[in-house]
């Protein structure tokens, strides 16, 4: 059996992955792609054990504070049970698997964002991922200030959201470096745009990819 193919979409805050990752699956249904070989995920998360993890990685607590390399095994923790448990399986059976957030996002946020240096993120990933990456990553870019106005219309801020404006630039420019040194795997869409035209782009990039073509 043909491998399955791992589309995963990237970005800051408020950016319209979800909504997109959503487009995505209707881009395939329309494709003639039947439910059941569509499996969706989103990260930190998609397991139970790993919606637990999320929950202590978005969780605001008062009486303690997340190191910064503590938050990094945990990324990693949730996502490796993802991977191997619901993603890894799927993509055996030949399914395609739409994922909101991957590895991208730990480069961003723990290496950029937080500080933790490149090689400890990489040596972490290979050690537990090995030569595992998505088929395609399309990056969602948007200027923090409008991808947090987007975010904050949701009500309160969970604990990565409370970040100040310094925090998601550096963000933005690992996700974009890391754009500029890999445009054959990941595919850049502005995500400031409206919804039709984000939309079209994306579809674009999909059909160039000869996704479900
Ligand atoms: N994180 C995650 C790490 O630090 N390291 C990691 O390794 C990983 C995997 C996860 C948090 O964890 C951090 C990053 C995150 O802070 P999350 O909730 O899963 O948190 O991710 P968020 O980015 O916070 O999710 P959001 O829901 O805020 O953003 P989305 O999914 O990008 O945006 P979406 O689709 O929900 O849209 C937001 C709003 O904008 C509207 C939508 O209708 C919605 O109201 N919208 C648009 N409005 C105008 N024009 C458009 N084109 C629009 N598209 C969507």
């Amino acid at each position: 059996m043909q491998r399955g193919c791992f589309i995963v979409v990237e970005g800051g805050e408020g950016a319209g992955k979800s909504t997109m990752a959503a487009e995505i699956v209707a881009y395939l249904r329309e494709r003639g792609v039947s439910d059941d070989a569509i499996v969706r995920t989103r990260e930190p998360g998609g397991t139970p054990i790993a919606e637990d993890i999320r929950k202590i990685l978005k969780d605001i607590r008062k009486d303690d504070c997340l190191c910064p390399e503590a938050e990094l095994l945990l990324m990693y923790a949730a996502r490796v049970q993802l991977v191997k448990t619901v993603i890894m399986p799927a993509l055996e059976a030949g399914k395609y698997v739409v994922g909101d957030r991957h590895d991208l996002s730990t480069l961003a946020y723990q290496g950029g964002g937080r500080g933790i240096s490149r090689e400890l993120i990489r040596s972490i990933r290979d050690a537990v991922l090995g030569d595992f990456y998505p088929d395609l990553t399309i990056l969602m870019d948007i200027p923090p200030e409008k991808g947090l106005l987007r975010a904050g219309k949701r009500g309160e801020l969970d604990r990565f959201e409370q970040e100040d404006r310094d925090f998601f630039e550096r963000v933005r420019k690992v996700f974009l470096d890391e754009y500029e040194q890999h445009p054959d795997r990941i595919a850049l869409v502005r995500a400031d745009q409206d919804f039709a035209a984000v939309r079209a782009d994306i579809r674009t990039i999909l059909e160039s990819k000869c996704i479900a073509g």
